[in-house]
């Protein structure tokens, strides 16, 4: 039994694909980031860097006792391991699966959740940052498209590294980019769409992504927005005596 730390957010929706196509027996453990669930000193044990998702294997396969793993990178390979399922165990096939998920967890998602920090919440006016991230997001897109023409899936196979960058590249109108922009990239979001595991993550009522929580503009109270950006997230990591 795996417990999902979970927000409906991108991040959050590539585990809770990957756990879904692997089939594995879960329970979703929901956070509300706005009001600063993922601040408490409990959670603190699970991520030490109070972010969200983060899973708590209760039956590892080295039977010493429940053991968490926070990193959307980090847990994607830990269950591909644990399930010898989607990142070949060796080989070129393994590094390259490896390869477009480092791509993707320092690279594609930090770029576009930058620009989507910039489109969404920061005070109205601030073209620079959305022009910055929005360029970088179209870079990084082409070389997203670029890869997958010709190559069914980012690694060839099917793998943990489509899941990672799968729910990313849902969100890009907010960025107004058209996926038709991209059209290999359109081509592969569809087949992965079509997946029953994905079609189960994305509607499950336990782990789908409203539409509201991907609106283009957001406004916050001054508390949620410390809780996500502010003195609420420093706090938690270096509290206050
Ligand atoms: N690099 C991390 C990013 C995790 C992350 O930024 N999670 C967001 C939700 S998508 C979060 O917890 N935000 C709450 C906050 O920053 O206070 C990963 O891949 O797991």
């Amino acid at each position: 039994m795996i417990e999902l730390h979970y927000v409906r957010t991108s991040n959050g929706l590539k585990v809770a694909i990957m756990l879904e196509e692997v089939a594995i027996e879960y329970r979703v453990i929901e956070y509300d980031i706005f009001a600063g669930d993922h601040l408490v000193p409990a959670f603190k044990a699970i991520n030490p860097n109070h972010k969200l998702p983060a899973i708590i294997d209760l039956d590892p396969d080295d039977r010493l006792g429940a053991f968490r793993v926070f990193e959307t990178g980090a847990i994607l390979v830990y269950l591909a391991e644990k399930t010898a399922r989607f990142l070949p165990a060796e080989g070129r096939g393994r590094m390259e699966a490896l390869q477009w998920l480092a791509w993707q967890i320092s690279g594609l998602g930090p770029m576009l959740g930058q620009g989507y920090h910039f489109a969404r919440y920061a005070p109205e006016g601030q073209q620079y940052g959305i022009d910055r991230y929005t360029r970088e997001a179209r870079r990084l897109l082409a070389v997203l498209d670029h890869q997958l023409n010709g190559n069914t899936f980012v690694a060839g196979h099917y793998s943990i590294a489509d899941m990672a960058c799968w729910p990313w590249v849902q969100n890009i109108a907010n960025l107004d980019i058209a996926m038709s922009e991209f059209p290999a990239i359109q081509r592969w979001s569809d087949t992965i769409r079509r997946r029953p595991a994905v079609q189960r993550a994305i509607t499950s009522s336990a782990t789908e992504v409203p539409s509201a929580y991907l609106r283009k503009r957001m406004t916050l109270t001054g508390e949620q927005w410390s809780n996500l950006f502010g003195e609420g997230l420093s706090n938690a990591v270096n509290p206050l005596s």
